[in-house]
């Protein structure tokens, strides 16, 4: 009898706990391919960082109290600067990439963590202060990025889930989670690259385990599976950004699938007449615009308005949720026009805090910089796509900027201050 058969395997004989490296058995795992996913990852974070701080930047936030989410933030506002008004298409980019890299790379990110996870277990906790040290920072590394991509991917699932407290939650989270990335990157990079440059002997692997179980799945097949679950989330929600038939396959988020309606004003809505409790009424005859200014204060009717000179702008909806509508063509009056109406006529064009119809709510009060009211393309549009506006696309009046986030885009307009900004 062979007597090799009546040995018990050694990882049967005393139960493994989850600090040996036996413990982990996956034939998967290795410094190769945990490189290669923090690579993406690098490339990837970089990018949601800096289209978060320009998503950030894009409110104005230094420019008026009602712009800013996060007003406690002190030095971490240093970068910021007046958002231009071109090119037109510009926070339908930095937002659009902001969202849907952040949900492409859900995948990514789970399939790293699975990688490390032996190295959560390793004991002693730390063999020195340095190694101290970097167990701290990975805390806040994994904490960071768990934080940020769940508020993030519930914000944009279930919108007003945090009302008022996302932005200081996502803001503050990106920061603290950035210095743990960049302490992190900092100690693996020079490793990781000569890893993927020229391998690692199977020796020195430390994240490969001392005892494979039997593959069902080989390196390249792992990567290939989350390389397609990336692939079929862009498919889901990057349509979101466009019209047509790609819009009609983002289904995994809102605002993808089919144009909620048909005609010129079926394009998406962020949030309908009802839901912001406008009263119908008011907002016909007995609508005003109020314009304030040095010239004091001057009301019009719809009709003196549209009596106007009227000027056109194809210009999209672009939400700091990610979706975006392509151009519309919006139909109304210059901003510098009323801004003139206003008082403010010898050329330079004033700040202007506008207000809405809307009786409460985050979004019903925006100040506007001196660029957004200068630009021949700001309007405060009456009509769009050659009909008037509907009450849930803002009528009678709505702002529209180019390159600003839709929250700058005031629905139902009754007052506008110029030069009143705080
Ligand atoms: N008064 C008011 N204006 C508003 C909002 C709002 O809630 N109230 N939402 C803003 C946001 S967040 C966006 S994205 C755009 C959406 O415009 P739409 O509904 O016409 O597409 O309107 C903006 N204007
Ligand atoms: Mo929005």
């Amino acid at each position: 009898m062979d007597d090799s058969r009546l040995k018990t395997p050694a990882r049967l004989a005393a139960p493994q706990l989850p600090s040996t490296p036996a413990f982990w058995r996956s034939p998967v795992r290795g410094v190769r391919f945990t490189a290669l996913l923090g690579v993406v990852l690098l490339a990837g974070i970089t990018l949601l960082f800096v289209t978060g701080l320009l998503s950030y930047a894009a409110y104005n936030p230094d420019l008026a109290a009602v712009n800013d989410k996060t007003p406690d933030k002190g030095l971490l506002g240093f970068y910021l600067f007046a958002w231009p008004t071109g090119p037109h298409w510009l926070y339908r980019l930095t937002q659009g990439l902001h969202v849907t890299v952040g949900i492409v790379l859900v995948p990514v990110l789970l399939a790293k963590l699975w990688s490390v996870v032996p190295k959560l277990f390793v004991m002693p906790p730390a063999r020195s202060v340095a190694q101290a040290l970097e167990r701290v920072s990975l805390l806040l590394l994994v904490g960071g990025v768990l934080f940020e991509f769940v508020t993030g991917l519930l914000n944009i699932q279930l919108e007003y889930l945090f009302p008022g407290s996302f932005y200081p939650l996502h803001f503050y989270g990106a920061w603290v989670f950035v210095a743990g990335f960049v302490a992190h990157v900092g100690l693996k990079l020079p490793r990781t690259l000569r890893v993927l440059r020229h391998g690692i002997p199977p020796a020195a692997d430390e994240l490969a385990t001392p005892d494979p179980a039997p593959p069902t799945l080989s390196r390249r097949g792992a990567l290939t599976v989350v390389g397609a679950g990336s692939l079929l989330l862009l498919v889901t929600s990057a349509g979101r950004s466009f019209d047509g038939p790609l819009r009609r396959v983002a289904l995994l988020t809102p605002r993808g699938g089919a144009e909620p309606g048909e005609g010129p004003n079926g394009f998406q809505i962020n949030k309908t007449a009802a839901k912001a409790g406008i009263v119908p009424a008011d907002t016909r005859e007995r609508w005003r615009l109020t314009l304030a200014g040095p010239a004091g204060e001057v009301r019009l009717t719809r009709a003196q308005l549209l009596a106007m000179p009227q000027h056109s702008a194809a210009l999209p909806i672009a939400c700091v949720e990610g979706w975006s509508t392509s151009d519309q063509w919006w139909r109304g009056v210059r901003l510098r026009d009323l801004a003139a109406l206003a008082g403010h006529a010898d050329g330079r064009a004033p700040d202007v805090l506008v207000e809405s119809l809307q009786p409460s709510g985050p979004f019903r009060t925006v100040a506007l910089r001196g660029n957004q009211v200068a630009d021949p393309r700001s309007l405060l549009a009456f009509g769009v796509n050659g009909e008037e506006l509907s009450l849930d696309h803002g009528y009678p009046a709505r702002i529209v900027v180019p390159a600003a986030p839709g929250v700058m885009n005031t629905k139902w307009v009754a007052r506008m201050t110029f030069g009143g900004v705080r």
